[in-house]
Protein backbone atom coordinates (compact mmCIF):
# COMPACT_ATOMS: atom_id res chain seq x y z
CA UNK A 1 0.00 0.00 0.00
CA UNK A 2 1.43 3.38 -0.91
CA UNK A 3 1.96 5.68 1.81
CA UNK A 4 -0.08 8.81 2.27
CA UNK A 5 0.43 12.21 3.30
CA UNK A 6 -1.43 15.26 4.42
CA UNK A 7 -1.00 18.45 3.22
CA UNK A 8 -3.12 21.27 4.92
CA UNK A 9 -2.85 24.67 3.03
CA UNK A 10 -3.02 22.83 -0.34
CA UNK A 11 -4.11 25.71 -2.08
CA UNK A 12 -1.47 28.20 -0.98
CA UNK A 13 1.46 29.03 -2.60
CA UNK A 14 3.55 26.62 -0.47
CA UNK A 15 1.35 23.84 -0.08
CA UNK A 16 1.25 23.71 -4.17
CA UNK A 17 4.47 23.59 -4.69
CA UNK A 18 5.18 20.73 -2.09
CA UNK A 19 2.14 18.67 -3.71
CA UNK A 20 3.81 19.12 -7.09
CA UNK A 21 7.07 18.32 -5.74
CA UNK A 22 5.69 14.88 -3.85
CA UNK A 23 3.96 14.24 -6.75
CA UNK A 24 7.01 14.42 -9.81
CA UNK A 25 9.35 12.82 -6.54
CA UNK A 26 7.52 10.37 -4.54
CA UNK A 27 5.29 7.70 -4.59
CA UNK A 28 3.34 8.54 -1.80
CA UNK A 29 -0.74 9.42 -1.72
CA UNK A 30 -1.20 12.88 -1.92
CA UNK A 31 -3.97 14.58 0.64
CA UNK A 32 -4.92 18.04 0.27
CA UNK A 33 -7.34 19.83 3.26
CA UNK A 34 -8.31 22.83 1.74
CA UNK A 35 -11.46 25.50 2.82
CA UNK A 36 -14.85 25.38 0.65
CA UNK A 37 -14.01 28.56 -0.96
CA UNK A 38 -10.70 28.25 -1.29
CA UNK A 39 -9.10 29.25 -5.18
CA UNK A 40 -8.04 25.80 -7.02
CA UNK A 41 -5.77 27.67 -8.98
CA UNK A 42 -2.61 27.50 -7.69
CA UNK A 43 -3.18 23.48 -8.22
CA UNK A 44 -4.73 23.48 -11.37
CA UNK A 45 -2.56 21.44 -12.82
CA UNK A 46 -3.38 18.35 -10.59
CA UNK A 47 -7.33 18.52 -10.95
CA UNK A 48 -7.11 16.02 -13.90
CA UNK A 49 -5.91 13.85 -10.81
CA UNK A 50 -7.79 14.72 -8.68
CA UNK A 51 -10.82 14.28 -11.19
CA UNK A 52 -9.66 10.73 -12.07
CA UNK A 53 -8.77 9.91 -8.23
CA UNK A 54 -5.30 9.66 -9.70
CA UNK A 55 -2.52 10.48 -6.35
CA UNK A 56 -4.49 13.22 -5.37
CA UNK A 57 -6.59 14.06 -3.02
CA UNK A 58 -9.35 16.80 -1.63
CA UNK A 59 -11.04 16.98 1.84
CA UNK A 60 -12.87 19.93 2.96
CA UNK A 61 -12.43 20.79 6.59
CA UNK A 62 -11.09 24.34 8.37
CA UNK A 63 -8.54 24.01 10.59
CA UNK A 64 -10.63 25.96 13.21
CA UNK A 65 -12.94 22.90 13.25
CA UNK A 66 -11.42 20.14 15.57
CA UNK A 67 -14.36 17.89 14.44
CA UNK A 68 -13.80 18.16 10.49
CA UNK A 69 -9.97 17.73 11.19
CA UNK A 70 -10.66 14.58 13.48
CA UNK A 71 -12.59 12.68 10.43
CA UNK A 72 -10.14 13.57 7.41
CA UNK A 73 -7.49 12.03 9.83
CA UNK A 74 -9.44 9.42 10.31
CA UNK A 75 -10.15 8.39 7.14
CA UNK A 76 -6.74 8.93 5.76
CA UNK A 77 -4.74 7.81 8.29
CA UNK A 78 -1.46 9.62 7.05
CA UNK A 79 1.74 8.65 7.16
CA UNK A 80 3.44 12.52 7.19
CA UNK A 81 1.28 15.71 7.77
CA UNK A 82 2.54 18.79 6.26
CA UNK A 83 0.50 21.50 8.48
CA UNK A 84 0.97 24.61 5.71
CA UNK A 85 -2.53 25.98 6.37
CA UNK A 86 -2.16 29.36 7.91
CA UNK A 87 -3.01 33.02 7.89
CA UNK A 88 0.37 33.84 6.48
CA UNK A 89 0.74 37.37 5.97
CA UNK A 90 2.74 39.38 8.33
CA UNK A 91 1.75 42.91 7.25
CA UNK A 92 -2.13 41.99 7.37
CA UNK A 93 -1.47 40.25 10.97
CA UNK A 94 -1.81 44.37 11.99
CA UNK A 95 -5.32 44.24 10.59
CA UNK A 96 -6.72 40.94 12.11
CA UNK A 97 -4.58 39.68 14.83
CA UNK A 98 -7.66 37.44 16.19
CA UNK A 99 -7.89 35.71 13.20
CA UNK A 100 -4.18 35.05 13.24
CA UNK A 101 -4.03 34.43 16.38
CA UNK A 102 -6.80 31.79 16.19
CA UNK A 103 -5.51 29.99 12.91
CA UNK A 104 -1.92 30.04 13.45
CA UNK A 105 -2.31 28.85 16.95
CA UNK A 106 -5.49 27.77 18.19
CA UNK A 107 -5.93 25.62 14.41
CA UNK A 108 -2.63 24.26 15.13
CA UNK A 109 -3.51 22.61 18.18
CA UNK A 110 -6.58 21.67 16.81
CA UNK A 111 -4.05 19.48 13.86
CA UNK A 112 -2.56 18.08 16.75
CA UNK A 113 -5.48 17.51 18.89
CA UNK A 114 -6.95 15.06 15.74
CA UNK A 115 -3.79 13.41 16.05
CA UNK A 116 -3.57 13.17 19.70
CA UNK A 117 -7.54 11.82 19.91
CA UNK A 118 -6.99 9.53 17.41
CA UNK A 119 -3.36 7.82 18.63
CA UNK A 120 -1.76 8.49 15.30
CA UNK A 121 1.77 7.90 16.91
CA UNK A 122 3.65 7.11 14.29
CA UNK A 123 2.74 10.30 11.86
CA UNK A 124 5.34 12.60 10.96
CA UNK A 125 3.91 15.89 11.50
CA UNK A 126 5.94 18.92 10.04
CA UNK A 127 5.05 22.40 11.90
CA UNK A 128 5.58 25.16 9.77
CA UNK A 129 6.98 27.89 12.01
CA UNK A 130 8.60 30.86 10.19
CA UNK A 131 11.82 33.25 10.83
CA UNK A 132 9.23 36.06 11.99
CA UNK A 133 9.48 34.58 15.33
CA UNK A 134 13.25 36.12 15.92
CA UNK A 135 11.37 39.06 14.70
CA UNK A 136 13.86 42.45 16.06
CA UNK A 137 17.06 40.73 16.60
CA UNK A 138 20.77 42.51 17.20
CA UNK A 139 22.94 43.04 14.83
CA UNK A 140 25.56 40.71 17.00
CA UNK A 141 23.29 37.68 16.37
CA UNK A 142 23.15 37.58 12.85
CA UNK A 143 23.24 34.74 11.03
CA UNK A 144 20.22 33.67 13.31
CA UNK A 145 20.73 30.31 15.15
CA UNK A 146 18.14 27.85 16.22
CA UNK A 147 18.14 29.28 20.04
CA UNK A 148 18.28 32.65 19.08
CA UNK A 149 15.64 34.84 21.24
CA UNK A 150 11.87 34.87 20.32
CA UNK A 151 11.06 38.80 19.60
CA UNK A 152 7.96 38.84 17.57
CA UNK A 153 7.18 42.08 16.21
CA UNK A 154 3.63 41.60 14.83
CA UNK A 155 0.67 39.13 15.55
CA UNK A 156 2.06 36.86 12.68
CA UNK A 157 4.98 36.43 14.36
CA UNK A 158 2.98 36.32 17.96
CA UNK A 159 1.13 33.60 16.58
CA UNK A 160 3.90 31.43 15.19
CA UNK A 161 5.63 31.62 18.31
CA UNK A 162 2.63 30.00 19.61
CA UNK A 163 2.58 27.70 16.42
CA UNK A 164 6.69 26.66 17.49
CA UNK A 165 6.09 25.95 21.03
CA UNK A 166 3.20 23.88 20.60
CA UNK A 167 4.46 21.69 17.75
CA UNK A 168 7.31 20.78 19.82
CA UNK A 169 5.17 20.47 23.15
CA UNK A 170 3.24 18.10 21.64
CA UNK A 171 6.40 15.65 20.76
CA UNK A 172 7.33 16.44 24.63
CA UNK A 173 3.98 15.91 26.32
CA UNK A 174 2.68 13.14 23.88
CA UNK A 175 5.32 11.75 22.19
CA UNK A 176 3.97 12.78 18.64
CA UNK A 177 6.48 12.93 16.31
CA UNK A 178 6.27 16.64 15.44
CA UNK A 179 9.59 18.47 13.24
CA UNK A 180 9.48 22.18 13.21
CA UNK A 181 10.96 24.42 10.61
CA UNK A 182 11.72 28.48 10.76
CA UNK A 183 11.78 28.73 7.29
CA UNK A 184 13.20 32.59 6.18
CA UNK A 185 12.08 34.43 3.28
CA UNK A 186 11.05 31.96 0.51
CA UNK A 187 9.68 33.13 -2.93
CA UNK A 188 8.65 32.50 -6.33
CA UNK A 189 5.86 31.70 -8.31
CA UNK A 190 2.32 31.99 -6.80
CA UNK A 191 3.69 34.16 -4.02
CA UNK A 192 0.95 36.43 -2.38
CA UNK A 193 0.86 39.82 -3.47
CA UNK A 194 0.98 41.23 -0.11
CA UNK A 195 4.50 40.48 -0.04
CA UNK A 196 6.71 42.63 -0.88
CA UNK A 197 8.56 40.90 -3.80
CA UNK A 198 5.21 39.65 -5.29
CA UNK A 199 3.97 42.86 -5.47
CA UNK A 200 6.73 44.52 -7.03
CA UNK A 201 6.88 41.97 -9.75
CA UNK A 202 2.51 42.15 -10.09
CA UNK A 203 3.14 45.72 -10.62
CA UNK A 204 5.75 45.44 -12.97
CA UNK A 205 3.57 42.70 -14.98
CA UNK A 206 0.44 45.13 -14.74
CA UNK A 207 3.13 48.27 -15.87
CA UNK A 208 4.44 46.23 -19.37
CA UNK A 209 0.35 45.63 -20.57
CA UNK A 210 0.07 49.01 -19.87
CA UNK A 211 -2.27 48.61 -17.21
CA UNK A 212 -1.01 50.79 -14.77
CA UNK A 213 1.22 53.93 -14.78
CA UNK A 214 4.53 53.28 -14.49
CA UNK A 215 5.21 53.42 -10.97
CA UNK A 216 6.40 50.97 -8.44
CA UNK A 217 4.49 51.61 -5.00
CA UNK A 218 6.74 50.18 -1.87
CA UNK A 219 7.28 49.83 1.77
CA UNK A 220 10.11 49.51 3.69
CA UNK A 221 13.05 48.82 0.96
CA UNK A 222 15.72 48.91 3.69
CA UNK A 223 15.05 45.65 5.44
CA UNK A 224 17.90 43.29 4.91
CA UNK A 225 16.39 39.43 4.03
CA UNK A 226 17.77 36.41 2.82
CA UNK A 227 15.79 35.15 0.51
CA UNK A 228 15.12 31.70 -0.75
CA UNK A 229 12.86 29.39 -3.48
CA UNK A 230 10.27 28.14 -2.07
CA UNK A 231 11.01 24.75 -4.48
CA UNK A 232 13.75 24.97 -2.48
CA UNK A 233 12.01 24.98 0.63
CA UNK A 234 9.34 22.14 -0.07
CA UNK A 235 12.42 19.91 -1.10
CA UNK A 236 13.15 20.87 2.50
CA UNK A 237 10.41 20.15 4.22
CA UNK A 238 9.99 16.97 2.69
CA UNK A 239 13.48 15.74 3.61
CA UNK A 240 12.91 17.14 7.56
CA UNK A 241 10.23 14.72 7.98
CA UNK A 242 12.41 11.32 5.77
CA UNK A 243 15.94 11.50 6.61
CA UNK A 244 16.56 10.71 9.89
CA UNK A 245 13.70 12.62 11.71
CA UNK A 246 14.20 13.14 15.44
CA UNK A 247 10.53 13.57 17.71
CA UNK A 248 10.91 17.42 18.80
CA UNK A 249 13.69 18.72 16.53
CA UNK A 250 13.07 22.21 14.88
CA UNK A 251 15.11 24.28 12.38
CA UNK A 252 16.38 27.04 11.13
CA UNK A 253 16.23 27.11 6.86
CA UNK A 254 16.87 30.08 4.54
CA UNK A 255 17.59 30.80 1.00
CA UNK A 256 21.01 31.80 0.22
CA UNK A 257 20.93 35.60 -1.37
CA UNK A 258 20.79 37.95 1.32
CA UNK A 259 19.87 41.70 0.72
CA UNK A 260 17.63 44.31 1.10
CA UNK A 261 14.72 44.89 0.28
CA UNK A 262 15.66 47.44 -2.47
CA UNK A 263 17.77 45.21 -4.16
CA UNK A 264 15.06 42.86 -5.13
CA UNK A 265 12.98 45.54 -6.86
CA UNK A 266 15.53 46.28 -8.67
CA UNK A 267 16.47 43.72 -9.74
CA UNK A 268 13.12 43.23 -11.03
CA UNK A 269 12.92 46.39 -12.92
CA UNK A 270 16.18 45.26 -14.29
CA UNK A 271 14.03 42.26 -15.82
CA UNK A 272 11.18 44.29 -17.31
CA UNK A 273 10.85 45.25 -20.72
CA UNK A 274 9.76 48.68 -19.58
CA UNK A 275 12.71 50.90 -19.21
CA UNK A 276 11.14 53.89 -17.43
CA UNK A 277 9.63 53.14 -13.97
CA UNK A 278 9.58 55.48 -11.06
CA UNK A 279 9.53 54.06 -7.44
CA UNK A 280 6.86 55.94 -4.93
CA UNK A 281 6.62 54.69 -1.50
CA UNK A 282 3.49 54.24 0.15
CA UNK A 283 2.98 54.57 3.87
CA UNK A 284 -0.14 51.85 3.80
CA UNK A 285 2.47 49.30 3.12
CA UNK A 286 5.11 50.08 5.61
CA UNK A 287 4.41 47.70 9.07
CA UNK A 288 4.01 49.49 12.12
CA UNK A 289 7.07 47.76 13.37
CA UNK A 290 9.55 45.57 10.91
CA UNK A 291 11.56 42.33 11.43
CA UNK A 292 14.54 44.02 9.28
CA UNK A 293 17.30 41.93 9.94
CA UNK A 294 15.89 37.93 8.92
CA UNK A 295 19.51 36.33 7.89
CA UNK A 296 19.29 32.67 8.79
CA UNK A 297 22.13 30.52 10.08
CA UNK A 298 21.16 26.85 8.56
CA UNK A 299 23.95 24.83 9.62
CA UNK A 300 21.81 22.54 11.85
CA UNK A 301 19.55 21.35 9.16
CA UNK A 302 21.99 21.01 6.64
CA UNK A 303 23.99 18.83 8.31
CA UNK A 304 21.68 17.16 9.68
CA UNK A 305 19.54 15.99 6.44
CA UNK A 306 22.51 17.42 3.61
CA UNK A 307 19.86 20.21 1.90
CA UNK A 308 20.98 23.11 0.39
CA UNK A 309 19.69 25.61 -1.71
CA UNK A 310 19.57 25.11 -5.57
CA UNK A 311 18.08 27.33 -7.46
CA UNK A 312 19.42 30.90 -7.83
CA UNK A 313 17.70 33.90 -6.61
CA UNK A 314 17.94 35.49 -10.18
CA UNK A 315 16.10 32.32 -11.85
CA UNK A 316 13.85 32.70 -8.77
CA UNK A 317 13.01 36.25 -9.36
CA UNK A 318 12.31 35.39 -13.37
CA UNK A 319 9.67 32.51 -12.71
CA UNK A 320 8.18 35.25 -9.89
CA UNK A 321 7.99 37.59 -12.82
CA UNK A 322 6.76 35.54 -15.60
CA UNK A 323 4.12 34.07 -13.18
CA UNK A 324 2.49 37.24 -12.59
CA UNK A 325 2.89 38.05 -16.27
CA UNK A 326 1.09 34.95 -17.06
CA UNK A 327 -1.46 35.59 -14.26
CA UNK A 328 -2.36 38.79 -15.82
CA UNK A 329 -3.19 37.05 -18.74
CA UNK A 330 -5.54 34.55 -17.61
CA UNK A 331 -7.33 36.55 -15.28
CA UNK A 332 -8.47 40.19 -14.56
CA UNK A 333 -9.63 39.85 -10.62
CA UNK A 334 -6.68 41.73 -9.48
CA UNK A 335 -5.99 44.62 -7.98
CA UNK A 336 -2.25 47.06 -8.57
CA UNK A 337 -1.57 46.90 -4.83
O1 LIG B 1 -7.33 30.91 2.42
P1 LIG B 1 -7.54 29.64 1.62
O2 LIG B 1 -8.89 29.06 1.73
O3 LIG B 1 -7.07 29.79 0.21
O4 LIG B 1 -6.56 28.52 2.30
C1 LIG B 1 -5.31 28.86 2.85
C2 LIG B 1 -5.04 27.94 4.05
N1 LIG B 1 -5.83 28.33 5.23
C3 LIG B 1 -6.64 27.47 5.86
N2 LIG B 1 -6.96 26.19 5.63
C4 LIG B 1 -7.83 25.61 6.48
N3 LIG B 1 -8.40 26.24 7.54
C5 LIG B 1 -8.12 27.54 7.80
N4 LIG B 1 -8.71 28.16 8.82
C6 LIG B 1 -7.21 28.21 6.95
N5 LIG B 1 -6.71 29.48 6.90
C7 LIG B 1 -5.87 29.52 5.84
O5 LIG B 1 -3.65 28.09 4.26
C8 LIG B 1 -4.13 28.52 1.95
O6 LIG B 1 -4.35 27.32 1.28
C9 LIG B 1 -3.00 28.30 2.99
C10 LIG B 1 -2.07 29.48 3.12
O7 LIG B 1 -1.50 29.73 1.88
P2 LIG B 1 -0.63 31.04 1.61
O8 LIG B 1 -1.35 32.19 2.20
O9 LIG B 1 -0.27 31.08 0.16
O10 LIG B 1 0.65 30.82 2.50
P3 LIG B 1 2.00 30.08 2.13
O11 LIG B 1 2.97 31.09 1.68
O12 LIG B 1 1.72 28.92 1.29
O13 LIG B 1 2.48 29.64 3.58
C11 LIG B 1 2.56 28.29 4.01
C12 LIG B 1 3.14 28.25 5.42
C13 LIG B 1 2.30 29.03 6.42
O14 LIG B 1 2.30 28.33 7.66
C14 LIG B 1 3.02 30.34 6.58
O15 LIG B 1 2.76 30.96 7.80
C15 LIG B 1 4.48 29.86 6.45
O16 LIG B 1 4.43 28.88 5.43
O17 LIG B 1 5.36 30.88 6.10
Amino acid sequence: MKKKAIITGITGMVGSHLCDYLFDNTDLEIHGILRWRSPLINIKDKIKNIENFDRVFLHYADINDLSSLIKIMDQVKPDYVFHLAAQSFPRTSFDIPLETIQTNILGTTNLLESIKFLGLQNTWIHICSSSEVFGRVDKKNIPIKEDNTFHPASPYAISKVGTDLIGRFYAEAYKLKTITTRMFTHTGPRRGDVFAESSFAKQIALIETGQIQPIVKVGNLKSLRTYGDVRDAVRAYYMALTINPIPGEFYNIGGHHTCEVGEVLNKLISLSTCKKIEVQVDKDRLRPIDADLQVPDVNKFHKHTGWKNEIKFEDTMIDLLNYWRDRIKISNDILSR
